[in-house]
């Protein structure tokens, strides 16, 4: 079921990517041309030079020992080596055995971070694990109500300040309730930023120390989220915010209705770091933990068993 979500939201990216190649190689043989086009199609879908690059230089070298004898046979090597190239040996969350586990979400403006939230604490509630949220994000109007009536809606705590507060003290008060509680996972709503504004980079540096000196070890996660519909755009942005935080997982959201989800297919080469979750519509059930197997087979159409 799950998996048919994953599929029917990754449609349109299907579309530009697998279903295209798929039409190109389909009785061609091998040759320089057919390389090319294959190239074409994989940078023009959001894949990414340099992925797309190592794609197709382990494909010609396939080709040369005979793993790869006709354009028909590029469709299964593709899948097979897609799929081994998103396998990561992170996945989920890490929890803590004891204490509260701290996840700290990040990202660019209007990312899609507020509502990750609400998908990974529906996602966690699930499980049956205590949640408890903080609204660090007191800089954007409303975004304290909005995650206000999440948390209202899902049955969970939020640990606030009016607008204008500082964010690091929000924090303050979040770990030390979470850690007083005794809640297995308290998540973290910051406002969004980019890498250049060095003010807004420096507070998600004290959120992060405030956090780690109440609770031991916190962040234990801090999760990035990308939007997908911004395809190697919001990867450069992505890049960039990395060498101000130390990111431990990357969450892509709004993999719905968009065409550019091979994005997900050059986070490793660009950014070495797992991604973790992804985000596929506005509902709080509309989130699944990263399956590589899985994402590879929704993404060249297929049953979840093939
Ligand atoms: N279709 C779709 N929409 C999404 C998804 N995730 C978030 N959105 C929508 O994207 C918009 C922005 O989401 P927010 O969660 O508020 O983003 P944010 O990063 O918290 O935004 P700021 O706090 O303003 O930086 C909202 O309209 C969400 O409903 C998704 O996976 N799919
Ligand atoms: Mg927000």
């Amino acid at each position: 079921m799950a998996f048919r979500k994953l599929r029917d939201s990754l449609r349109r990216t299907s579309a530009a990517l697998t279903g295209r190649l798929k039409a190109l190689v389909k009785g061609r043989k091998i040759d320089a041309e057919l390389w090319d086009e294959i190239e074409e199609v994989l940078i023009t879908s959001d894949v990414g030079v340099e992925a797309s690059t190592a794609l197709l230089d382990g494909a010609r070298d396939a080709a040369k020992h005979g793993k790869i004898l006709s354009g028909d046979d590029v469709i299964p090597w593709m899948r097979a080596e897609m799929t081994q190239r998103l396998t990561s040996r992170e996945t989920g969350l890490r929890l803590q055995d004891s204490g509260p586990t701290v996840v700290l979400i990040a990202g660019v403006n209007g990312s899609g971070k507020t509502t990750s939230i609400a998908k990974l604490t529906k996602w966690l509630l699930d499980q049956d694990k205590r949640v408890m949220v903080a609204a660090c994000d007191t800089f954007r109007a409303a975004a304290v109500e909005q995650l206000t009536i999440w948390s209202e809606r899902l049955g969970v705590e939020i640990v606030r300040q009016p607008q204008g507060s500082d964010p690091a003290s929000v924090a303050f008060d979040a770990a030390e309730s979470a850690a007083a509680k005794g809640v297995d996972v308290l998540i973290v709503d910051t406002a969004g930023r980019l890498h250049t504004q060095r003010n807004l980079m420096e507070e998600l540096t004290k959120i992060t120390r405030v956090l780690g000196r109440k609770i031991p070890g916190a962040p234990h996660e801090t999760l990035l989220v990308l939007d997908g519909t911004a395809g190697q755009n919001g990867l450069a942005q992505t890049q960039r915010f990395r060498e101000h935080a130390d990111v431990t997982g990357l969450i892509v959201s709004k993999l719905d209705g968009t065409a550019k989800g091979g994005v997900v297919l050059s986070i490793k080469d660009q950014l070495d770091v797992p991604v973790k979750f992804v985000g596929t519509g506005e509902s709080a059930d509309d989130f699944a933990p990263f399956d590589a197997r899985e994402f590879v087979a929704a993404l060249f159409g297929e049953d979840a068993s093939a």
